[in-house]
């Protein structure tokens, strides 16, 4: 026999490096639905749902090209729930000169690779993942010699290679980032406009009724369901979003309105994630709306930068800093994670509102992510352990090469600053200008100590006082660092003390 083409559940494209050289004569395709990925993390039942539902049609479509399609089902009576073992399985039967692989996204998943080799005595060829537009390689010379990696200059190397909105060699519009306007609070009024809902088939409906059945304790509402599951249905949905998302895109990227999870985002990830979408397609459209008129730069360049910038960037950074990235934690934080997280009660309305939404969706947009869920847990000292677990396993865009520089780097400062230049720790302030949660909180966000203050006040400023050995040379907490040094002693202590009770109270479930 020929090959045998392993293809991941986050690997599901046609042009995928593991299916190139393919000949249907001789070689057969894997894929396999596996106990063990969907629980190392317990993953949202969403997401468990999407990533097999999207497996069975991606398998559907290659037998369609009359390709040798195995595939395992998850409730298939032989099935060694793991990926090492189904392809001890997959040698047994199909006897193949050698396993072919793409990269994956995950530094455990490689590891596996690696020893297959050995425990099954046959050739691994694991291949590079060219759905990124940077390679690990790349982004390890682009970081030599670098104490920082800083995203923006990452970001316009990379506008150069790919001549994504440029102009005569020059940025288009004269500048690179076009940020400082895309920090609009909600405005009254806003009309969102739905987001895409794919139409729901007999394939999706098996599919939830077996995740329903086999992944009932964890977390994350399984319907309704209306994720895209196929490439066509993918391609439908950027097509929704260039024609009715983009223009505002950039205006409202980090506004938060209650009710409203979607706002002007594209809702992308999770397809660009599993290769349902190419990041290249996906911003040559932004560009191309950008020319036609449709979106105004300050949009497109938004959207781009999102793409070939963060996206490429916190791959480099994971693999360039895997294994070691896993145990970052700079701030030494120690604490577990709060049971509001997985739906416990709270007051404090910004986070009953981030987290029943994720519940709702397996989805927060960035802002959620980073200045709300994010947020409180780097300034009440979740460890960072914790919290990648938790971001993990409730998004459907989840696998580690993407979370964990975004929670250990970007969120905590767990890496010391290599990401990001500061934490992204904030006050209530923040959330009041660019959120519509505050007005429905009984917390009163103007309050900064008390009983009754929003409890993201005092937490900052507590967060800054415990930190003021590691933080209050950085230059870019010089201001804060500077307030924090003219409080006088009482109202430190008014800080501390009402930090102290919250936790208390945080950790003794006595509601917050
Ligand atoms: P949009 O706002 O429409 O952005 C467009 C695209 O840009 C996204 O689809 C995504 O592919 C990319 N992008 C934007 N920001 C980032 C970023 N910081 N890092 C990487 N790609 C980015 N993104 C994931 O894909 N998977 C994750 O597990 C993930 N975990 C995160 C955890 C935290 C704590 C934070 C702060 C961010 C995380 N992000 C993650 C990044 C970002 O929040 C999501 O990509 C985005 O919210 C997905 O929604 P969207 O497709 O509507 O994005
Ligand atoms: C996330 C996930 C889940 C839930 N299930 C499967 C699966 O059954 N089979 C599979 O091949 N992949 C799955 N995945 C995606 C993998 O976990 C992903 O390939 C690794 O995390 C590497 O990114
Ligand atoms: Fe969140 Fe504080 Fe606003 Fe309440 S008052 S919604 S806790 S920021």
């Amino acid at each position: 026999m020929g090959s045998l083409r392993l293809i991941l559940g986050d690997q599901l494209n046609h042009n995928i490096s593991a299916l190139r050289g393919y000949d249907p004569s001789r070689d057969v395709i894997l894929l396999a639905e596996v106990h063990e990925e969907a629980t190392y993390v317990k993953h949202h039942k969403k997401k468990i749902a999407f990533l097999f539902s999207a497996m069975r049609h991606f398998a559907e479509e290659l037998k369609g090209k009359r390709h040798r399609v195995g595939y395992v089902r998850l409730d298939d009576k032989d099935n060694s729930g793991s990926l090492t073992g189904e392809i001890e399985r997959a040698v047994k039967r199909h006897n193949p000169d050698k396993v072919v692989v793409t990269f994956p996204g995950e530094y455990r998943v490689l590891q596996a690779m690696q020893q297959w080799q050995e425990m099954f005595d046959i050739e691994v060829d694991i291949r590079p993942d060219d759905r990124f537009l940077c390679s690990p390689n790349e982004f390890k010379t682009w970081a030599k010699g670098r104490k920082q990696l800083r995203m923006e200059f990452f970001y316009r190397e990379m506008r150069k290679k790919y001549k994504i909105l440029m102009r005569n060699g020059e940025p288009q519009g004269g500048r690179w980032n076009y940020d400082v306007e895309n920090r609009k609070p909600p405005k009254s009024g806003l009309e969102v406009p739905p987001p895409y809902k794919a139409k729901m088939d007999t394939m999706t409906r098996e599919v939830l009724d077996l995740v329903a059945d086999r992944f009932g304790d964890h977390f994350g509402d399984l319907e309704p369901f209306h994720f895209a599951v196929t490439r066509d249905q993918a391609l439908y949905a950027l097509k929704k979003f260039m024609d009715e998302r983009l223009a505002y895109f950039g205006d409202y990227q980090d506004a938060m309105v209650e009710g409203e999870p979607w706002m002007y985002h594209s809702h992308l990830s999770l397809y660009l994630n599993c290769g349902l979408l190419n990041p290249l397609e996906t911003v040559l459209k932004a560009e191309e709306a950008y020319h036609q008129g449709k979106a105004p730069l300050n949009a497109a360049e938004g959207f781009v930068r999102q793409v070939i910038g963060w996206r490429e960037h916190v791959r480099g950074i994971y693999w360039l800093k895997m294994p070691g990235y896993a145990d970052e934690n700079f701030l030494g934080a120690k604490r577990a994670l709060p049971k509001l997280y997985w739906g416990g009660d709270t007051r404090m309305n910004c986070l009953r509102q981030c987290v029943r939404e994720t519940k709702e969706n397996a989805y927060a947009h960035h802002i959620q992510r980073l200045m709300v869920l994010g947020n409180f847990a780097l300034i009440t000292g979740v460890a960072p352990k914790h919290l990648n677990n938790w971001f993990l396993s409730v998004y459907a865009d989840a696998y580690e090469w993407v979370e964990m520089p975004n929670v250990t780097g970007m969120v905590l400062f767990a890496d010391g600053g290599l990401l990001g230049s500061k934490p992204y720790a904030a006050g209530g302030n923040y959330i009041n200008k660019m959120a519509t949660y505050c007005g429905n909180c009984p917390y009163s966000v103007s309050k900064k100590n008390g009983a009754n203050a929003c409890p993201f006040n005092y937490l900052y400023w507590d967060f800054l006082d415990r930190h003021k050995r590691r933080l209050r040379d950085n230059p870019r907490l010089s201001l804060v660092y500077s307030s924090l040094s003219k409080m006088g002693a009482e109202k430190i202590e008014a800080v501390r003390s009402d930090a102290r009770r919250f936790l208390r109270a945080l950790y003794r479930d006595k509601g917050v």
